[in-house]
């Protein structure tokens, strides 16, 4: 039995480069001398993993033996972002690190960026997840992550000569990875296939095939907090390496098939962004990593035990579905409890009910997943059954309470030919958030109203949040160090609502002065990233103005870029003159899905129009445009503190909530942004007065599709506008080539189910008003700093602190 231990004692800086030799010399395997800065990075990781271990220990024994309920995160995806330099920070080795790597002859920025960023993970979905994940060891409260460790994540981005997307594999694994261990000990067997039969009255399910899910074990460590919690990501092999009997038949692949089937689950990360996909592959997935995870949590709280009391469960450990990915958690769960435990349906539904929760994520109708039931039946036959008979007790349910038929038809879980997984999660569950509070409103309002009436009691909200740990104090210690100085503590990064002690420093000029100084040298760094990376001459002593997210149509990518065509036709016709324009650099970065023809096209648009306006004399110095390829966590972190201007742009009604927002306005950056989403509680919370408002609400949104949207009027009424679609219809982009963006334009002129158009003038009007206030440096940074100083409650610790107040009713586990 292992020794529960204190976490190990800080080390000297003298210590730690002695550990980073000796993981170099017994585990990598070259001498100080011989070692690369590649050598170091894995070796300085173990050498942290190993000061962690202790703590790790001690959590998950206070967590099996103490009675604080964990959390289960239930996540197809972790978008962690690249770990050391987060895991020194809280471990406490950063200085030590910074000179252990100095003794050893390196540059610590040159060993933290030797990590290959693992991109397991699409966008806002992921991250949010390690975010939350990161703020629970924080805040101290056991719990785990549970996932899937693709072997190819989120594709990279570069682009073609013409500017279009090209996506190449993420081949993250293929160097030495020294975070995840593969525990080959705690494996689980998963099945799929067969059939169910009757032996006995009892129903058995015969599977025709299995896999084993091996899981990864990456440690979470909390900032400052002593605890270090787990990550488990799944990863699937096969039973059997290959068949003999085919292999002696010289039948190669036929023999190697049972192993690319198993392993094909763990293969690649769906690059889909809030669309449904409805892949056999998909749910194969998803069912892979929540069963394994279930019978996981079995054996880590009731070790040993063949016949444990599981309806001990829902004290032990709550799941939070993280959207619909992990909802075949419900039935699995019920499964579980009555095929391999015994237990009887209503007991097994209660256990259930109390166990798992629902967060919904979108507000997109097509983003909530829709089985067919054929291909559950033929996947998981029994889950089939038992979700038949969900429904069954459902619409009784309903029918007892006096729901009238014809809502009953809309709220059914199954309909025959399909499962609805958000009902089945709604239904299956405690509770059901959305993700800001316009967000949770629609949700009852709209998307789950059937529910919500219902259920009332079951519907609450929690506000994204983000981690200030990784996207303040790591990303911009510049900003970081001048928020210390003006509290006097750097106790904000633990408590970020502190920030609001900064309110009073927005009156003080030479506290602004400091704060634009950062600023302007964060732009100066990031001038520099561009420099190495893309290979771009960027002008410092511009507007530095960023949209970066998943590309897609409700993003509203098409209004940016139509809004900068305006400009650069102004430019050109002179219709500014040239002290009239205050000169900007728009940055761009979004990876559009592969199958998603009108984001990829908009995405050849922007680098087209990146190409013709960069290299256009008449607008130098004046306007820059750039795509930046395959934007990720990295990028978000040298990107968000070098910019002004942030986009947050999306049709009122569409965006979720957002979480780059949070970031940038806590990175001081001004807004400018529809009322959607997280954007609604920054407006409220920074002030109005210290946000560029602009654009149409919900209701007007609703209004319009009411009466008739017809986009070609707002085309025809608004001469900016229409220069700049007609600048892309014409050619000016394509080389003469009218054909090139004519399904874009078709789609504007025709469609436009976003509404573009109709925001175009109300944004493009604002602009004279953000770059009136720019021209005023001084007051420009004043609204920024307001932006910082109000932001504090966008760290995702406070989310945490929501979710366990009002969902998991948890804390943390006792010292
Ligand atoms: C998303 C929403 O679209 C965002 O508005 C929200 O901030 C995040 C986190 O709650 O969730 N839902 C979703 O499917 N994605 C989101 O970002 N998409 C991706 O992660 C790609």
């Amino acid at each position: 039995m292992t020794e529960i231990t204190a976490p190990k004692s800080p080390v000297t800086a003298d210590q730690f480069a002695d550990e980073i030799r000796e993981q170099l010399k017994y585990t990598q395997n070259v001498t100080a001398e011989q070692a690369t800065a590649a050598d170091v990075y894995v070796a300085a990781s173990k050498a942290v993993r190993n000061h962690l271990a202790d703590s790790w220990f001690k959590t998950q024994a206070d967590t099996v033996n103490g009675n604080t309920k964990a959390v289960g995160y239930f996540s197809a995806e972790f978008l962690m972002g690249k770990q050391l330099e987060n895991a020194l920070l809280n471990a406490g080795l950063t200085e030590q690190f910074d000179k252990a790597v100095e003794a050893l002859g390196f540059q610590p920025k040159d060993i933290i960026d030797a990590e290959y960023e693992p991109g397991l993970g699409n966008g806002g979905l992921g991250r949010l997840a390690a975010c939350f994940i990161d703020s629970l060891a924080s805040l101290g409260v056991p719990a785990f992550g549970y996932g899937i460790q693709y072997k190819y994540g989120i594709f990279k981005q570069t682009f073609d000569e013409n500017g279009k997307q090209v996506e190449t594999p993420d081949y993250w694994l293929t160097n030495e990875e020294p975070w995840g261990h593969i525990d080959y000990n705690r494996d689980q067997k998963v099945s799929f296939g067969g059939e169910v039969v009757e032996e006995n009255g009892k129903k058995v399910w015969k599977p025709a095939w299995s896999v084993r899910a091996v899981p990864v074990d990456y440690l979470v460590p909390g900032y400052k907090s002593q605890r270090v919690n787990t990550l488990r990501l799944w990863t699937a092999k096969s039973y059997d390496e290959f068949d003999l009997l085919a292999f002696n038949r010289s039948e190669y692949m036929e023999a190697v098939k049972p192993q690319v089937k198993a392993e094909n689950i763990s293969k690649i990360l769906y690059p889909e962004d809030s669309t449904k996909v409805g892949k056999e592959l998909r749910l194969e997935q998803q069912y892979f990593f929540v069963s394994a995870s279930l019978h996981d949590a079995i054996r880590v709280f009731y070790p040993g035990q063949d016949k444990p009391d599981l309806t001990t469960f829902p004290d032990k450990i709550t799941f939070q579905l993280n959207d619909t990915h992990p909802v075949i958690g419900i039935p699995e769960l019920m499964r579980i409890l009555i095929d391999e435990y015994d237990y009887d349906w209503d007991t097994a539904w209660n256990i259930t009910v109390k166990t798992f929760n629902y967060t919904c994520h979108t507000l997109l109708p097509e983003a909530l997943e829709v089985w067919p039931a054929s291909l559950i039946g033929e996947l998981l036959p029994r889950h089939l059954e038992i979700i038949e008979k969900i429904n069954e007790q459902f619409e009784d349910e309903l029918k007892g309470k006096g729901v009238a038929d014809e809502t009953i038809e809309r709220m059914r879980i199954y309909t025959g030919d399909s499962v609805r997984m958000a009902y089945l999660a709604t239904y299956g569950g405690s509770h059901v958030n959305g993700v800001a509070a316009l967000h949770s409103q629609l949700l009852k309002d709209v998307t789950l109203k059937d529910f919500s009436d219902v259920y009332p009691t079951k519907f609450t909200n929690v506000t994204n949040g983000v981690t200030p740990r990784r996207f303040v104090k790591l990303a911009n210690p510049a900003l970081s160090d001048l928020i210390t100085e003006g509290l006097g503590t750097d106790k904000w990064i633990s408590d970020l609502e502190m920030l609001e002690g900064l309110v009073p420093l927005a009156k003080d000029d030479e506290f602004v002065k400091k704060f634009a100084a950062v600023k302007a040298a964060n732009k100066h760094a990031f001038v520099g990233f561009a420099k190495d990376h893309y290979g771009l001459d960027i002008d410092e002593n511009t507007m530095f103005n960023t949209m970066v997210k998943r590309l897609h149509e409700y993003k509203r990518q098409s209004l940016k870029i139509l809004a900068v065509i305006s400009k650069y036709a102004a430019i050109k016709n002179g219709t500014v003159s040239a002290d009239e324009i205050l000169p900007r650099t728009v940055f761009f970065g979004a990876k559009a899905a592969p199958g998603y023809y009108l984001a990829k096209m908009t995405i050849q648009l922007i680098n087209n129009v990146s190409r013709v306006v960069n290299n256009d004399p008449d607008v130098k110095g004046k306007l820059a445009v750039h795509m930046l390829p395959n934007y990720n966590i990295e990028m978000a972190q040298n990107l968000i503190p070098a910019t002004e201007l942030d986009e947050q742009i999306s049709q009122a009604g569409k965006e979720a909530s957002g979480t780059g927002n949070m970031k940038f306005a806590l990175n001081g950056a001004l807004t400018v942004g529809t009322l959607d989403g997280a954007n609604v509680e920054i407006r409220e919370r920074v002030g109005a007065e210290n946000f560029f408002l602009f654009g149409m609400t919900v209701e007007e949104v609703d209004k319009l599709y009411a009466d008739g949207y017809d986009p070609a009027k707002y085309y025809e009424a608004d001469p900016r506008l229409k220069q700049a679609i007609d600048l892309v219809a014409n050619g000016t982009f394509s080389n003469g080539d009218r054909n090139a963006y004519a399904p874009l334009v078709a789609d504007w002129l025709t469609k436009d189910w976003f509404m573009t158009l109709a925001d175009f003038s109300a944004y493009a009007d604002i602009q004279a008003e953000i770059e009136k206030l720019y021209r005023d440096p001084l007051e420009w940074n004043r609204k920024a700093l307001l932006n910082v100083a109000n932001s504090g409650f966008f760290s995702s610790d406070r989310s945490m602190e929501d979710y366990l107040e009002r969902i998991w009713h948890t804390g943390p586990l006792a010292d």
